[in-house]
């Protein structure tokens, strides 16, 4: 059994989606970081860096933070979504670190500047926006003739999904993007992707890109 520590956020979503596609049994808390229970000290031992998501495994007492560990650590423990060849481990350890330093950090400055706070500054607004069409245009040439962003379905798609479909409030269409969406739908036909999405709860339609 694992303890789940999340919020509706794509950060969340990324490890909601792996347990849904593992079958594990968990229990989820929900951690409104709107009304800043993130930063309450009994969740600060759980997450030195007081944000989601976080887990605990009941049965080794582990605890971690970070999404990106969490898949890693998930993904290996239960032999799933991350190959175990050296070229083929590296491959989904190069697009995960890509979601994990690029695609999702610029991606939730996006949606502070142009959905949150948009006016607050042009600057920013047109530095991540940029910043943004650059990374999806990425995501894009790497899924030309290709179904899943490595050779098969992984924690590397699960990472950057749960991003993508915040598309409207990033102001992205994603008919720019036609591999993007194509894959994005693709996604969206599992039913763990979606159970995943509506996790620590149901927040209407999912969008259909
Ligand atoms: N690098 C971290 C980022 C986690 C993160 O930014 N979580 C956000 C929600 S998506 C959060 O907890 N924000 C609350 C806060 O910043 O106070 C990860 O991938 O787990």
């Amino acid at each position: 059994m694992i303890d789940f520590y999340t919020w509706t956020t794509p950060n969340g979503r990324k490890v909601s989606i792996l347990l849904e596609e593992l079958g594990l049994d968990y229990e989820v808390h929900a951690i409104n970081i709107n009304q800043g229970e993130q930063k309450k000290p009994e969740f600060l031992k759980i997450s030195p860096n007081n944000k989601i998501p976080a887990i605990v495994e009941r049965d080794t007492g582990l605890s971690l933070m970070e999404s990106g560990a969490i898949l890693v650590y998930l993904a290996e423990k239960y032999g799933k979504f991350l190959p175990t060849g050296q070229a083929g481990r590296a491959r989904v350890m190069e697009w995960l670190m890509w979601q994990m330093g690029g695609f999702g950090p610029m991606l939730g400055q996006t949606h502070h500047f142009l959905h949150f706070n948009s006016g607050q500054s042009k600057y920013a607004e047109i530095r991540f926006s940029e910043e943004t069409k650059r990374l999806y245009s990425i995501l894009n040439n790497r899924l030309e003739g290709r179904d899943y962003i490595c050779d098969n379905y992984t924690i590397a798609d699960m990472s950057c999904w749960p991003w993508v479909a915040r598309y409207e409030w990033q102001r992205i269409d994603l008919a720019d993007y036609p591999n993007v969406r194509t894959w994005y739908k693709r996604l969206l036909d599992r039913s763990a992707v979606q159970n995943g999405y509506h996790i620590p709860r149901n927040m209407g339609e999912i969008p259909q890109g």
